[in-house]
């Protein structure tokens, strides 16, 4: 019997990462990319049927993947791995609803905050029905040269869950198993460095990885420039501070504030995790491993697309208001971002 199959959606760089390094780790393993344009299956043939991966100035093309239409096909789908963009996820996972039920195990592979609660209360709204649900964390910097190219320009790690959500203001635990299937075969491709976290220290994962994410990310576009400059401008640091001050803040309402938040946590570890300074020193380390790269969010700008800015510092300024947490700067960054501003260190005020 063939390996169960995995299905992409989502050939963003994290989807382009995770395909690939899937194939080139287990090449027995049948993986399905699934297309939501059809100039994707055009795409698709010039690339020669492949994804490639630039590490170190090598290319690296992997083939042998078969892929679908998203509206076409009707067969079940067990293992969905999800790495769209967050404002588009809900709407692509709506045509693969019928083939979800309660034996799949979606895994969500993206930055921000707020996607699954999307995908709970706009798509699978019937708790009898829902797939299980993973989500990942995945600190490797990668950027796009074209469709199916990326350059994976820092190495970093990943770490893998079961979901917490409090949609609906419930308090509740999606389970997935962090022993599911394809959590074990992304453990098994050491280039994506991958450990399997329970729901708690997920959460904290994502926290922390939204820290970086609402500081490296709309700055690298406001100040047009790779990751490592930011660190470079004392200006800039101070900037980063004052973000990271505002989360700090919100992150500590929202965990030790059980009716609200997803769960209780000991009040040490919460400090000790999400302290301004610790997550300083989180921020400096990965923008410092990621260096050279281009920041998601500035390669959506390059490209013309929309960014994640509302999953991101705009989470952070819903979650702060609902916990009478205020937060100007993320709110300015925010609207800065919107407005397409591009600013030097000077006018920092
Ligand atoms: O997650 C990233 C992103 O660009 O979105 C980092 C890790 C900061 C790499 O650039």
């Amino acid at each position: 019997m063939p390996p169960p199959p995995i299905h992409i959606l989502g050939l963003g760089n994290l989807g382009k990462l995770l395909a690939h390094s899937l194939r080139k780790y287990h090449p027995e393993l049948p993986i399905t990319l699934l297309f939501h344009r059809p100039s994707l299956a055009e795409e698709w043939e010039r690339a020669g049927r492949c994804i490639e991966i630039v590490r170190n100035g090598k290319s690296d093309k992997q083939g042998g993947f078969a892929w679908e239409n998203v509206r076409k096909e009707k067969s079940e789908i067990k293992n969905l791995l999800v790495a769209t963009k967050t404002y588009g996820t809900a709407q692509a996972v709506t045509p693969l609803k019928e083939r979800l039920g309660k034996e799949s195990t979606l895994l969500f592979i993206q930055n921000g905050m707020g996607t699954i609660d999307e995908v709970t209360s706009q798509v699978f709204t019937s708790p009898s029905t829902r797939p299980n649900y993973l989500a990942g964390v995945v600190s490797h910097g990668v950027y796009a040269t074209s469709q199916f190219s990326s350059v994976h320009a820092g190495l970093a790690n990943a770490v893998i869950g079961p979901v917490v959500t409090d949609s609906h203001n419930q308090t509740s635990i999606i389970s997935g198993s962090p022993s599911s299937y394809m959590a074990q075969k992304i453990v098994g491709c050491p280039v994506l460095s991958t450990s399997l976290l329970s729901s708690q220290d997920l959460l904290h994962a994502q926290l922390t990885k939204l820290t970086i994410n609402a500081t490296n990310n709309p700055l690298t576009v406001l100040f047009d420039c790779i990751n490592g400059a930011l660190l470079q401008s004392p200006r800039i640091c101070t900037l980063i501070d004052r973000i990271i001050s505002e989360v700090s803040a919100v992150i500590h309402a929202m965990l030790s504030n059980p009716p609200q938040g997803p769960m209780p946590v000991d009040p040490g570890l919460v400090h000790t995790l999400f302290s301004p300074e610790s997550l300083r020193k989180t921020v400096h380390e990965v923008i410092t491993i990621n260096a050279n790269n281009i920041s998601s969010m500035r390669q959506d700008v390059l490209a013309g697309r929309k960014t994640e800015i509302d999953y991101i510092n705009g989470w952070i300024v819903k979650k702060g208001q609902s916990l009478g947490v205020t937060c100007p700067i993320n709110k300015r960054v925010v609207q800065l971002v919107k407005e397409g501003r591009k600013l030097n260190d000077t006018q920092i005020d």
